[in-house]
C-alpha cells in the first residue's frame, strides 16, 4: 500500500465539508492511517509550502492555509498519491473533472478545498511533516 497526504483546507472546514470529503475519500478505497485537526502559524504554513516560495501566489497561499483549522490525513491506497490526485481533481476547480473533490467543493484556484501530495514531490516529506512513523495505524 502506498501512503499519501490529504489536507482538508480552511475553506472546507469553515463550510462544514469535512464529513462529505472524508466519505468520498473512503468510498474511493483509501484507508486513514492517521488524522488530526491543526491550525498552522504563518511560519508553519510557509515551511509546508516552501516548494512554492518565490511564486506570485506564495504569500496568498501561506495566509490562506493558516487562516483557520485544517484536517490533515495520512492515507493509503494501492495506487497511492496518483489515485488521490485523481479523486481530488485539477488545481483549478473550473478545470477539475466532474465529481472530483475540487469540482464539487472548490470555489477558486486558491480556495480549492483540499491539498493532495504530488506523486513526484516527495509525499513522505509531507507525511513526516505531521506524523511520526509510530502514529500510523496498520490495517
Ligand atoms: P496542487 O495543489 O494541485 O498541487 P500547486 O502545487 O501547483 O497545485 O499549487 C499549490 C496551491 O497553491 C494550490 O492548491 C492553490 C495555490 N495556487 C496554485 N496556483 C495558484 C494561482 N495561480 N493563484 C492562486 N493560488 C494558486
Ligand atoms: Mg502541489
Amino acid at each position: 500500500m502506498n501512503k499519501t497526504l490529504l489536507i482538508i483546507k480552511p475553506d472546507s472546514v469553515k463550510r462544514n465539508l469535512i464529513g462529505k470529503i472524508l466519505n468520498q475519500i473512503i468510498d474511493a478505497g483509501f484507508n486513514i492511517l492517521a488524522m488530526k485537526m491543526v491550525w498552522f502559524s504563518k511560519e508553519q504554513g510557509g515551511e509546508f509550502y516552501a516548494i512554492h516560495k518565490g511564486k506570485d501566489f506564495y504569500d496568498w497561499l501561506v495566509n490562506f492555509i493558516s487562516s483557520g483549522p485544517i484536517v490533515v490525513c495520512c492515507l493509503e491506497h494501492p495506487e497511492g498519491p496518483a489515485k488521490l490526485r485523481e479523486v481530488v481533481g485539477a488545481t483549478d476547480p473550473k478545470k477539475a473533472a466532474q465529481g472530483t473533490v475540487r469540482n464539487l467543493y472548490g470555489t477558486s484556484v486558491g480556495e480549492n478545498a483540499v491539498h493532495a501530495s504530488a506523486p513526484d514531490e516527495d509525499p513522505d516529506r509531507e507525511i513526516n511533516f505531521f506524523f511520526g512513523e509510530k502514529e500510523l495505524f496498520e490495517y
